[in-house]
């Protein structure tokens, strides 16, 4: 049994990770603050600790004896990293330095993180790892300006790390209650409760989605491969296919058995129109791919939508 630490652990992903651990009979510790993580998404068995991600002194509590950690928690938003551009620029990038920094006082832990697709900006095809990030948002920023600090984290300070690049993750629990959630949980709230689903734009830009259990392997898998040789990498974690939103709604409502009622609206601002990843380094790398099909990681997303009769 190993002592797995995870930042942002009551938070869609880091839930799922946690639940997975958990199963395998780890222990598991959460730092989150649940601004939008929920304490009901926290195993019993898990310790939690409830504080922000900058607070070194917590963070300390939360690595003390951890044989790794996943750091999962930022503020996911780019939309409000555009709008809160210091706060979000606190947690997002100041959070990450921080995990490295306890890391490397706690004797060089171990430190898988969650960089992001929006790392590209505007890509002209699949983006593979080599192809220079340009990222067109804070958050994305943020995200490349963490992979830098690993970096340095490894060479400067021998603490291992390994960057997850995540497409568009999607499942069970992904949170659709901001105007800015992940589309998948917004369309399939929308499905469940017979509202109308809302498009920005033509309905044509593409996102590679990606199934949340696909996302915990990686995770897992980028931990493995620290734990057999420290190094500091990073890998996007895609499918390498892209689907339209408009063909999403069509496949959502084909699964839910209902016609979807659509609405257009104007795109939103800086809207990226292709976001698809190539997941060669990841198969490389880890030996494994995001092989769940859109079909059944939308059955199982929307499984978990059913209203409960009663
Ligand atoms: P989420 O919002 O469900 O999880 C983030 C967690 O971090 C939440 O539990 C939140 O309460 C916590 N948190 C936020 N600010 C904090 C702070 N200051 N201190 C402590 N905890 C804080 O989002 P998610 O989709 O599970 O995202 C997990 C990670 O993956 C994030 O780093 C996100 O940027 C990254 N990511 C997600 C996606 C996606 O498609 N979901 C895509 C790319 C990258
Ligand atoms: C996602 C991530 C973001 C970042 C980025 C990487 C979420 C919530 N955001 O941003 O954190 O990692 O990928 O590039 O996971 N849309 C609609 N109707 C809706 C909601 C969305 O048409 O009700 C459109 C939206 O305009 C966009 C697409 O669907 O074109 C996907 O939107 P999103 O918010 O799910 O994710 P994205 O790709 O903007």
């Amino acid at each position: 049994m190993a002592v797995y630490a995870i930042t942002g652990g009551a938070g869609f992903i880091g839930s799922h990770l946690a639940d997975d651990l958990l199963a395998d009979g780890h222990h598991v510790r959460v730092l989150d603050d649940l601004s939008t993580g929920r304490r009901s998404q926290v195993d019993s068995r898990s310790d939690l600790i409830v504080a922000d991600v900058c607070d070194t002194a917590a963070l300390a509590r939360l690595l003390d004896g951890a044989d790794a950690v996943f750091h999962l928690a930022a503020i996911a938003s780019v939309i409000r990293s555009n709008e809160d551009w210091i706060g979000t620029n606190r947690v997002n990038l100041g959070g990450t330095v921080a995990v490295l920094e306890v890391a490397r006082r706690a004797g060089g832990i171990p430190v898988v993180y969650a960089s992001s697709a929006a790392i590209y900006g505007n890509q002209p095809g699949p983006a593979d790892e080599a192809l220079t990030p340009a990222p067109r948002s804070a958050y994305g920023a943020d995200k490349f300006g963490s992979e830098m600090h690993a970096g340095i984290a490894f060479s400067v300070h021998a603490v291992p790390t390994f960057g997850v690049r995540f497409f568009n993750v999607y499942g069970p629990r992904q949170d659709p209650r901001s105007p800015y959630s992940g589309v998948i949980s917004i369309f399939a709230e929308r499905i469940a409760h017979q509202e109308r689903l809302v498009i920005h734009g033509d309905g044509r830009q593409l996102r590679d989605f990606v199934y949340v259990d696909d996302a915990v392997r990686h995770l897992r898998a980028g931990l493995r491969l620290l734990q057999d040789a420290p190094r500091a990498a990073v890998v996007n974690v895609c499918t390498g296919s892209g689907t339209s939103i408009l063909e999403l709604a069509r496949t959502i409502g084909q699964i839910s058995g209902k016609r979807p009622d659509i609405e257009f609206a104007p795109a939103r601002e800086g809207d990226i129109r292709l976001s698809i990843g190539d997941p060669a380094r990841a198969r490389a790398l880890l030996g494994i791919s995001a092989n769940t099909s859109l079909q059944d990681g939308l059955a199982a997303t929307l499984a978990s939508k059913l209203p409960i009769a009663v």
